[in-house]
Order: structure tokens, then sequence, then C-alpha cells
């Protein structure tokens, strides 16, 4: 067994630094190596918690959460072959093929989410990738929400770098696009893109200048040491992005994934804590699952280096919890919005 002391050699070999004003890692840094990421996995729970509240004290108010509300401006009738999504064409989830929305409707609902404290709005699309003529529409929404006072955010699928411009000229300030797994395992998931494509895309997003938000999807049936490979990948992004959100499977009927056992809820706040470790610059984001969570571990996703969340009834397509329950649940935590 592991003595602490041991413990802390391990970590302390493995732990890049990273510079103070970004996430990019100093040129001399090694990357987290799986064996390190799977080793924080390995710790005892306090152990691994504690170093994760450590970490997250050291560069973040460890009360506050910034919130971001989500809005499908395009909805289901998607090519893609995603094992988890209702959206998906192939699989018959009762999901209403909605097509783009106005533009003041959107409008509409990022100014309600911004009345209701949210920080950020973030516009989905079930599209594999967006045509260019479908950007048109999608940059009048951001600099409509963004004259609103809201931070931007958009999920659209896979971007040419023209695309990424474009979108960063109309002023776009994130774009979310989720590597979902480890390599290992994303041939499980899915068949009609590769992982190259997710890199190619982010790659495109990043040298656009827009801030990159990138996370994944446990409890899909996938091992700890598959997890730790999804945090991996994610933490050597160099930069890492600057947003991180960690999903827990929405389990829909008609997927292909509805039925999967659930995770253990301590594994997925494991999975909370090596995120804030490896990514100590990132806003970790609790993100789809929180619904059917207990209060207490959503607590200790906080405690764990959580610092955001999806606040909203709705996520895409799929419950969230009313905006009531979590501001109450932020007050009995003493935390606020940020
Ligand atoms: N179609 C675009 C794409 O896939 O890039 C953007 C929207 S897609 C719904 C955005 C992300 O939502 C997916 O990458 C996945 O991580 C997450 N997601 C979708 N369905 C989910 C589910 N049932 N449970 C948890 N996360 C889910
Ligand atoms: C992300 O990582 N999770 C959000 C957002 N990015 C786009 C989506 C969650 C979707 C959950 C299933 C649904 O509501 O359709
Ligand atoms: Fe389509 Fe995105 Fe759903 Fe995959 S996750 S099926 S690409 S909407």
């Amino acid at each position: 067994m592991n003595s602490p002391a041991n413990l802390n050699a391990l970590q302390t070999a493995a732990t890049p630094t990273v510079t103070a004003s970004t996430n990019k890692r100093t040129e001399s840094c090694a990357a987290w190596s799986l064996e390190a990421v799977e080793a924080l996995f390995a710790l005892p729970f306090a152990d691994l918690l504690w170093q994760a509240q450590q970490v997250h004290r050291a560069h973040w108010n460890p009360l506050g959460v910034q919130l971001s509300t989500l809005l499908s401006v395009k909805t289901g009738g998607c090519p893609e072959d995603c094992a988890y999504c209702p959206q998906s064409v192939r699989y018959d989830t009762g999901v209403s093929n909605q097509a783009m929305l106005p533009v003041a409707e959107v409008l509409a609902a990022a100014q309600r989410a911004k009345e209701a404290g949210a920080s950020r709005f973030c516009m989905g699309a079930a599209w594999r990738s967006p045509k260019d003529r479908d950007l048109e529409p999608i940059a009048e929404m951001i600099q409509g929400v963004r004259a609103l006072g809201l931070e931007t955010c958009a999920t659209l699928g896979m971007l040419k770098p023209a695309q990424a411009e474009r979108l960063k000229d109309a002023g776009l300030d994130y774009y979310n696009h989720n590597l979902d797994s480890a390599p290992d395992f994303y041939g499980d998931i899915i068949q009609t893109r590769e992982y190259q494509d997710r890199l190619d895309t982010l790659q495109a997003v990043r040298a656009a200048g827009i801030n990159v938000c990138c996370g994944g999807i446990v409890g899909m049936g996938e091992t700890s040491q598959q997890r730790a490979g999804l945090i991996a990948q994610l933490a050597n992004l160099n930069p890492a992005p600057e947003s991180v959100p960690i999903n827990l499977l929405v389990q829909v009927k008609g997927t292909p994934l509805h039925g999967q056992d659930p995770l253990d809820p301590l594994d997925f706040v494991r999975t909370i804590a090596v995120a804030r470790i490896t990514m100590p610059l990132s806003r970790v984001r609790l993100s789809a699952g929180r619904e059917d969570m207990s209060d207490a571990v959503q607590a200790l996703c906080f405690l764990a280096g959580a610092n955001s969340i999806f606040y909203g009834e709705q996520l895409l397509t799929t419950p969230n919890p009313e905006a009531d329950r979590d501001r109450t649940l932020l007050q009995r935590l003493g935390m606020h919005a940020e």
C-alpha cells in the first residue's frame, strides 16, 4: 500500500505547473501521464478531495459558482449516431424536431436567463456541422445575446477554421465541443465521426481566438481507467479548456445507452476532483445529470472543485433542476453566483 509520503512524491512529480494568467503549460513541463491521472482516481476519497480543495482554493473563490443557461436553438433530426443522444434521428426518443428558432425568440430567452441570474447563455444545435448559411442567423443571435451583457457560448457540431472565425467576428466568447470519452472507449459510443475530428474542431476554435469549452460524459459504461483517459486528454490539451463540462449521462429511453448501470455517485465526485486537480485554472462545470442528483452529492461536487453549473429548468431536451431549487441550494451552502 502507498504511504502518504509515497503519494506525495507521486503527486509532486506528476503535477505540471501552469502559468499564472493562462492555462498554457510551461515549455519545460511534462503533460499529465495517464498513470498519474489513474493514480489520482485510485486515492482514498478523503485524500483526493483534500488535494482537490487545496488546488481549488489556491486558484478560485471556493464559494463562487458561474451560471450558464442553455437553449436548444435547433432541435432533433441529427444524422449522427452518438449513443447517448436523444436528438439523433436514428433513435426513437420522442423528441420533436424543431427548425431553427427565430432570433427574437432566442433573445427573449436570453433576457429571461439574465434576469434569473445567469452570466452565460449557451445556444445548442443538433447538427453534425453547420452549413455556412446556418451561421448568419446564429451570428445575429450571438450579437444580440452579447448586447444584453451576457457571455455567449455556442455548440453547433464540427467547425471548419473559417466558420470558427465567422463566429469569433460575431462576438462568440466560448465554443462548446466535447471529447465525450477516452479515445479507447469512443468507438463504442460514436461511429459517425472520429476522435481526431473533434480535436480538429477544437484546434479551429482555439486558432480563431474563441475560449474553449470542452468536457465529456461519464456513466456510459466506461471503466475507471477510461474516465482517467478522458480527463488526461482534456488536461493535455495545451492550453487546457477554459471551461470543462463534466456530464453525468442522462439516460433517455430509446437511446442505446438507456438502461446502463448507473454510476456510483462517489465516482462522479471523484471525476470532478480529478478534473479540478489536473486543470487548476479551468472552470469545472457540474453539468448534465443534476436533476436526479441529491443536494448532498452536488455539495460534494462543489467541495471537489466544481465552480459552474447549467442553470435553468431545461438542458437541451431534458430537464434540469428548477432555478429556485438551485438558488436555495447555493444559499444553504453559503455559496453565490459569480
Ligand atoms: N450537435 C453538437 C455536437 O454534438 O457537438 C452540439 C450539441 S450536443 C447535444 C452537445 C453535447 O451534449 C454532447 O457532446 C454531449 O457531451 C452532451 N450530451 C448530449 N446528450 C447527452 C446526455 N443524454 N447526457 C449527457 N450529456 C449529453
Ligand atoms: C455539455 O457538455 N452539456 C450540455 C451542453 N454541453 C450543450 C448538453 C447536455 C445535454 C443533455 C441532454 C439533453 O438535454 O438533450
Ligand atoms: Fe447530433 Fe450532437 Fe446529438 Fe451527436 S450529440 S447526435 S452530433 S446533436
